[in-house]
């Protein structure tokens, strides 16, 4: 069945124009369709995020918080931090992690450079972002997931099973066109807009745990790609009243 699902597109070249207005659609907000998963509240009812383990929303582009990795194959590097000016996710404040979904089989990686040990209770992580992978609705040829690591990065886990809130994975990556990431649940198709995930990290409670963004890509066709912005690690809990803001945690090296 290799490359039936391209028989009616065009060429190369139409093709990367298709992507651009893909992307220009996306970006005006022509092409949603629906509306995108609504954003969660940081905490339930009653809570407020009283301890901030890690945030960063993109704007100090010199904070060292990121490093990019190629997994392979082909050397393909899908990641922008700071992104490029065709680059920028303009639902966001003025920065953004990008993520391209290149026309070309690749896998990488942009990562959390800081461990944070994860406190005993109520403890969530939880991100804004924005998707357009190439997709035709049924087969999810490209697209991104979000790991973990528990041991400074030896080893990386899915942590699709630890959101509760917000957009979760919408189906399985094709695996008939050499997308390293093929057959994993993932982030597919389209977030229709800007959205967010919330993961809880209450199974990780005691570990040193660092998150990761990943994206595999097929052999053929690429589209507007993923936007991540305010990524935070926080702790929840019941504010007592008349007591002044909580200090804040910040995150440290
Ligand atoms: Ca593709």
């Amino acid at each position: 069945m290799g490359g039936a699902r391209h028989a009616g597109y065009f060429a190369g070249a139409a093709a990367a124009t298709l992507a651009v207005l893909a992307a220009l659609l996306f970006l005006s907000g022509i092409a949603s369709a629906r509306a995108s998963d609504p954003t969660p509240t940081l905490c339930p009812a009653g809570q407020t995020p009283t301890v901030t383990l890690f945030a960063d929303d993109m704007k100090n582009t010199t904070s060292r918080n990121w490093t990019i990795d190629v997994i392979g194959p082909g050397g393909v590097k899908h990641w922008y931090y700071p992104p490029p000016a065709g680059g920028l996710w303009p639902h966001s404040r003025p920065m953004s992690l990008w993520g391209r979904d290149d026309h070309t089989a690749g896998d990488s990686v942009i990562a959390m450079t800081r461990r944070v040990t994860i406190p005993p209770a109520n403890v969530r992580m939880q991100f804004s972002h924005a998707y357009v992978f190439e997709s035709d609705g049924v087969h999810h040829f490209d697209g991104g997931v979000v790991e973990y690591s528990n041991d400074a990065g030896m080893s990386w886990l899915d942590a699709g099973h630890l959101i509760t809130a917000g957009a979760a994975y919408g189906g399985t990556l094709d695996s008939h066109f050499a997308n390293p990431l093929g057959g994993r649940s993932a982030f597919v198709n389209d977030s229709f807009g800007r959205t967010a995930s919330q993961l809880d990290l209450s199974s990780l409670a005691g570990q040193a745990i660092q998150f990761r963004f990943r994206i595999g890509t097929d052999e053929t066709f690429g589209n507007s790609g993923w936007f991540i912005d305010d990524v935070r690690i926080y702790q929840c809990s019941e504010r007592a009243r008349g007591r002044s803001t909580p200090r804040d945690v910040d995150s440290r090296g």
